[in-house]
């Protein structure tokens, strides 16, 4: 690796997970999956151990444990806003002038229904809101109140094939490389019942930090999982061919697939 590619990564990670604490961590985490990458065992290793973490919770809640919910006196008085800028095209600016009215939701892959939703369809659909605590991997939380359409209601609409296993979320947003921000969780936690495609805020609409118009919010994994600016979701049987194969921009870098909370 260039010093000039080298130091475009950590940049990127900055972004990713913000500054002032997440610098110690991340160039700790940089430097040892420099080490790693060359190593097949230990990566292997790492990867059962994700996958243990992930069979334990799902032994312990083999059905949707639900995530703490909090009542209005609890919302955070500041939310930060956290990762890649918004996305910075004329096409995103000149959408959130319009109030989103040309934006779809593309919903493709592995579904016997490929469909395309506005804003005002998910609107009317039954919405779910909840009070929840977001957890960064950096170590900061923030409480806020979110609404959304279940996804769970999205999936029984454009009826996944036998073969689909996950939803990739495709979001608008790039890095400094131009590579796309993207994430993907597996049908039981898009079943969850608190996993929600939100568009509202403290009972705004979604501002554009924190990823309008439309943001995902799984709250029983970490915030990097939850995608903001989505554009579409793709029903895939598998991660390798996405990005760098390992299901999202974070996990490229090193971050766990699975980060359960
Ligand atoms: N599209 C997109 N989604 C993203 C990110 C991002 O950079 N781009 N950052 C993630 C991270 S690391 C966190 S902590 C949360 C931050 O959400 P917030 O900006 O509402 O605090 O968004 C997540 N989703
Ligand atoms: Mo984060």
């Amino acid at each position: 690796m260039s010093e000039f590619q080298s130091r475009l990564t950590r940049r990127t990670l900055l972004r990713c997970f913000g500054q002032g604490a997440g610098l110690l961590l991340l160039s700790g985490c940089d430097k040892m999956f420099d080490r790693l990458s060359t190593n097949r065992t230990v990566r292997s290793v790492l990867a059962s151990a994700e996958q243990a973490n992930r069979r334990v919770q799902r032994m312990v809640a083999p059905q949707h444990k639900l995530a703490q919910e909090f009542s209005e006196k609890d919302i955070s008085s500041y939310f930060r806003p956290n990762g890649l800028p918004p996305p910075a095209t004329v096409e995103y600016r000149a959408e959130a002038a319009r109030k989103w009215q040309g934006w779809r939701l593309q919903i493709s892959g592995l579904i016997e229904k490929p469909s395309a939703f506005s804003l005002s369809d998910l609107k009317t659909m039954p919405a779910r809101t909840q009070i929840t605590r977001h957890d960064c991997v950096e170590g900061w939380s923030a409480i806020a109140k979110w609404k959304g359409v279940p996804l769970k209601q999205i999936i029984d609409r454009v009826q996944p094939k036998q073969q689909a296993r996950f939803i990739v979320f495709h979001c608008m947003d790039t890095d400094s490389s131009g590579d796309f921000y993207y994430e993907s969780i597996d049908l039981h936690d898009a079943a969850h019942p608190q996993t929600i495609l939100a568009y509202e805020m403290n009972d705004r609409d979604l501002p554009i930090q924190h990823g309008a118009p439309l943001r995902l919010r799984v709250e029983n994994q970490l915030g990097y999982k939850h995608a903001k600016y989505i554009r579409g979701l793709e029903f895939t049987a598998s991660l390798a061919q996405l990005g760098g194969g390992k299901g999202g921009y974070c996990e490229d870098q090193g971050y766990e697939w699975y980060a359960g909370i």
